[in-house]
């Protein structure tokens, strides 16, 4: 585009602002504001000015809010039958490379303090392995045991595309086939000022960040992954979030049961912890399953409890979803990903009109985003599945306290002692925690059931240990 285009385009978008500093930036910095703002669609952001920055869009708080009916973890007797034909169909549909693994790995993680891709974040128990090798080994154990390789999609953004490549580079891509690995990125968003306006983070740049993981939905078709999967005969994505080292990459119970109820979209759920709990809520709104995040549900419905003392409203998401890549390219007909933008006002950092970079101390800014599960209204059949809290949810968000570095890896070592207890071997607790720190590659076991199969070569954990089940035993 030349700068007279881009001037007219930005004008009618009501954005000419952005080209403030045009005339002062030497040829490399017009190329790069250029291919910003080619980057963008200036249709859309005149309308999200409008209908999400200086007005801000009306609560979308359905009317009639219930609890949603579950798949529970353990089948009643009606449900057995059901139950075992879904996992012979989950593992029928890995062996015949119908799965392929979605990683969303493109957030900032500024909340944990860490510089650089969260993947990359050493978190197991005895060997620091980072969140990325603990999903690799999974994966490579499943395909493995399945005997076909798993199609891995990471989705990454311009802000760690680069660290997140050379990082799998650098470890050989933990003993992954590079040709199975699909990176790609999504979009990015501008920052609007309170006004509607653009924000600039340098003369030469708009203050631009990742737009939420519901970009992945369409990031998957803009890249090219969707297409790819059509050339493997990929049917179904298992999609997880990089923060949760717990997660169960692949679960064929789950897969199955998404594939035998003609489910577009799937989505595993926990009890909640706490009534406040930052995890979204599945609920039915009026009449249609969706899930109200956790600071858009009213603190009055979030604590509502039945006559027994329970929560009324107690299906928790953990971001753990089945996606049918017909659904996907769907949702991609059309130009426009249909999801709604949720807002978030921001301190964002910018130059000002005299050129000036401002670090703000109050909220200056509107940022969009899209979330992966808006997905489910739009989905047919969509299904919730129970799993536990222990077996499956333990997130990486901050440093310190709840959901940090020290409790998931208190977590990881509870699963573990857990799991060799079943298979009858004896753990020492101290203050009800092991006494010992335990971890088990996913390349030894990837669940309680693989682990008893493989009869550990001992019968107790020596209490202090450090014990490390490697794929061939105990290292
Ligand atoms: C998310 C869910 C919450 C609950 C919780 C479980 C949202 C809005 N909330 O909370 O309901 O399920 O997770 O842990 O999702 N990401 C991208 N691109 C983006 C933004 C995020 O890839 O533009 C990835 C990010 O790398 C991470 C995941 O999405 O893997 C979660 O992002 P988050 O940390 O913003 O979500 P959080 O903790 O608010």
């Amino acid at each position: 585009m030349n700068s007279a285009s881009l001037i007219r385009e930005l004008a009618s978008a009501g954005q000419e602002q952005v080209l403030q500093f045009w005339s002062q930036l030497d040829p490399a910095g017009q190329k790069k504001l250029a291919g910003q703002v080619a980057a963008l669609d200036l249709r859309l952001v005149a309308q999200l000015a409008d209908g999400y920055v200086r007005n801000k869009p009306p609560a979308a708080l359905p009317k009639d809010i219930q609890p949603v009916q579950v798949y529970p973890r353990r089948p009643d007797g009606k449900q057995k039958e059901l139950y075992r034909r879904a996992l012979q169909r989950g593992q029928q549909m890995l062996r015949e490379g119908k799965i392929g693994a979605f990683l969303v790995a493109g957030g900032q993680g500024t909340r944990l303090g860490y510089d650089g891709p969260k993947g990359e974040y050493p978190i197991t128990p005895v060997k620091n392995k980072p969140l990325f090798q603990v999903f690799a080994e999974q994966l490579l154990a499943h395909s493995r045991d399945f005997g076909r390789p798993i199609p891995w999609y990471i989705m990454t953004s311009d802000m760690n595309d680069g660290p997140t490549r050379s990082f799998f580079t650098k470890h050989m891509f933990f003993g992954y086939d590079e040709k199975n690995i699909f990176f790609f990125q999504q979009g990015m968003m501008p920052a609007f000022a309170m006004d509607g306006t653009l924000l600039l983070a340098k003369r030469d740049s708009l203050a631009l960040s990742p737009d939420g993981h519901g970009g992945s939905l369409r990031a998957l078709h803009k890249s090219g992954a969707l297409a790819d999967m059509r050339c493997r005969g990929v049917e179904h994505l298992s999609y997880f979030q990089v923060d949760n080292p717990m997660v169960h990459c692949i679960d064929a119970l789950f897969l199955g049961l998404h594939d035998l109820t003609c489910s577009e979209m799937s989505s595993k759920t926990i009890p909640k912890s706490r009534p406040l709990e930052k995890v979204g809520n599945f609920v039915m709104g009026d009449g249609v399953l969706q899930v109200i995040e956790y600071s858009d549900l009213p603190r009055k419905l979030a604590t509502q409890r039945n006559a027994d003392g329970s929560l009324r409203l107690d299906a928790g998401s953990i971001a753990i979803h089945a996606l049918r890549v017909s659904f996907v390219e769907r949702l991609n007909t059309g130009g426009q990903l249909r999801l709604p933008w949720h807002r978030a006002e921001k301190k964002v950092p910018y130059v000002d009109e005299a050129g000036k970079s401002i670090n703000p101390d109050t909220l200056n800014a509107v940022k969009l985003e899209q979330f992966v599960f808006d997905a489910i209204p739009l989905a047919q059949n969509p299904i919730v599945y129970t799993t536990e809290r222990a077996e499956e949810f333990s997130p990486v968000k901050k440093d310190k306290g709840s959901d940090s570095p020290a409790t998931c890896r208190r977590d990881q070592i509870r699963r573990a002692a857990r799991w060799l207890t079943e298979a009858g071997v004896t753990v020492t607790m101290k203050n009800g925690k092991p006494d010992a720190a335990i971890e088990i590659s996913p390349l030894y076991a990837t669940t309680a059931e693989q682990l008893r199969q493989r009869k550990a070569p001992i019968h107790a954990v020596q209490t202090g240990a450090k014990l490390y089940f490697g794929a061939n035993g105990i290292e």
